[in-house]
């Protein structure tokens, strides 16, 4: 699809979000009838550098190295973390049925391991990618063979470094897996990734020496800028206003290109829209368009029209944007929810912008005007209202076997550190020692810095968050979906009260939730 291929950059010479978005065969090039998931993909004669699948059940190989090198995604340039030189990684794409087998090789001075965020990994949680919980990280120049298996699963998804916080530095990339029988099949044309981040100007380890320190009070730094499929601008005369001077090695240029999509009048797109950030949540949306909601984290949904999305950190949707305004040139707007932040950054600008251009526009930047009108977001830093998007494939909750209820808390620990505490214990790892390795052994006794509850197969479970602090924060569940029957702001949990608020009726199903402030969420 060379109309939605990213113009070649060129950026002053520096390597500016240099790795172009995903191309996929427009939909109409579906199998329509007789799909058998068991033998994978389809031959489909379409370019393979993006892993379409090889036909006859082929596992597709990966070859990825880790590895630092200097970038500027937003016109800063710095040195970054990323997959075969490239930021954001490379995407794997895959349909429904294939299996990937992901070569990573360790290049940079520190362990590191690849999570696929969502992915269940049934029958292989050592694939998980948790450093200390289902593998020992990946020790410099080693490797390691990650496998994933979409037999059960499609939808929009990522994949990251899940050792320290690597990813924020660059290693994080699209994981999409396509499905011939999507039940929303029929209302999009061709397919675009949208992957959002935030970007700071100085490596993690650096910032996160910081904050786990006496002197860091939990104050998680807010970003410098953020991105739109690894590219944003950045105003650097924002630098010398603030007296900030750019260290040795590092420079500056104005002139980064934002991202760029070609909209062809009266196609019908389905953006899979991956909020890949460290900490920020954003209000997404395009000036002239609406957009209807068809997936929520992986779960197709009844279509849903809005005009405005709120992702928080590590959730995906995708929505239908038909190409039917004036022909002309349009903002991408990925608005960060500042009230979110817990201090100001005077060098950040909130709002991201990417260009959304039609064939046969003017030359030019777009002067188009943000959408205004109804959004799924009840409030600045809120996730979404759980109970106006539902299944395609409707279940009821089923009465749990279980119930945990988790107080979260932060608060100094006995080194006058601010950390995250659920029901008064904080997460001490043990890198070398995985749990995965325990549980596999029929061990049933852990370190209680590890906070293990053990479960039977089969069982069903009520886990009730209550957020004792005033900040909101992202809640993700390896391994499972789970549905989403309470969210409620400003109010903690009452066995009494608390349970007549439940959708049990077809409740939303994700992997990603937010706890609200001062409030809990009730999850199955
Ligand atoms: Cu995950």
């Amino acid at each position: 699809m060379p109309h939605l291929c990213q113009p070649t950059l060129t950026g002053s010479g520096v390597i500016l979000g240099n790795n172009p978005p995903p191309t996929f065969p427009p939909r109409d090039d579906y199998p329509a009838e007789g799909w058998d998931y068991s033998k994978g993909s389809y031959g489909d004669g379409y370019d393979h550098d993006y892993g379409h699948g090889d036909g006859g059940g082929e596992v597709l190989q990966y070859d990825f190295t880790i590895s630092k090198f200097p970038a500027a995604p937003d016109g800063y340039l710095r040195d970054i973390y990323g997959v075969n030189g490239q930021y954001p990684a490379p995407p794997i794409i895959l349909n429904k049925g294939d299996k990937a087998s992901i070569r990573v090789k360790n290049h940079i001075e520190f362990p590191t391991s690849i999570h696929a965020h969502g992915m269940h990994q049934r029958g292989t949680p050592w694939y998980d990618g948790v450093t200390g919980g289902t593998q020992c990280p990946i020790p410099t120049e080693e490797t390691f063979t990650y496998e994933i298996d979409t037999a059960y699963q499609s939808g929009t998804t990522w994949y990251h470094s899940h050792t320290s916080s690597q990813y924020v530095d660059g290693i994080v990339g699209p994981l999409i897996i396509r499905d011939p029988k999507d039940p929303n099949g029929h209302l999009y044309d061709e397919e675009i990734v949208v992957i959002l981040t935030d970007w700071w100007h100085t490596l993690s380890s650096k910032l996160l020496r910081v904050l786990l320190s006496p002197e860091g009070n939990g104050n998680t730094p807010t970003p410098d800028a953020g991105l739109i499929n690894g590219k944003g601008r950045f105003n650097c005369s924002a630098l010398a206003a603030n007296n900030i001077t750019i260290p040795e090695g590092e420079s500056c240029s104005d002139d980064a290109p934002r991202e760029t999509f070609r909209f062809v009048p009266g196609r019908r797109y389905r953006l899979r829209i991956i909020n890949a950030s460290g900490d920020t949540n954003f209000h997404f949306s395009i000036d002239g368009h609406r957009m209807t909601v068809i997936e929520t984290d992986m779960i197709p949904v009844e279509p849903h029209t809005i005009d405005r999305l709120s992702l928080h950190v590590a959730q995906r949707y995708s929505v239908i944007v038909e190409a039917n305004a004036e022909v002309d040139n349009y903002w991408m707007r990925a608005e960060m929810m500042t009230d979110c932040f817990r201090v100001n950054n005077a060098i950040l600008d909130p709002m991201v912008l990417a260009e959304v251009r039609y064939d046969g526009s003017a030359v030019g930047e777009p002067t188009s005007e943000p959408v205004t009108s109804t959004s799924l977001t009840t409030g600045n830093c809120e996730d979404l209202d759980f109970r106006l998007l539902a299944p395609v494939v409707p279940q009821r909750a089923k009465e749990p076997t279980k119930q945990f209820i988790f107080n979260v808390t932060f608060g100094p620990d006995d080194q006058n550190i601010t950390r995250a505490f659920l029901n008064n214990v904080t997460y001490d790892i043990r890198p070398y020692s995985p749990i995965l390795n325990g549980v596999l052994e029929g061990q049933t006794v852990f370190p209680p810095g590890e906070n293990v509850y053990l479960l039977e197969k089969d069982e069903i479970v009520e886990i009730v968050l209550n957020n004792l602090i005033p900040g909101t924060h992202p809640f993700h569940l390896h391994g499972h979906d789970f549905q989403v029957i309470s969210w409620v702001n400003s109010t903690l949990y009452d066995p009494v009260e608390s349970p007549k608020l439940y959708n049990l009726d077809n409740p939303i199903r994700r992997d990603t939730s937010t706890l609200p402030s001062r409030g809990h969420t009730v999850l199955r």
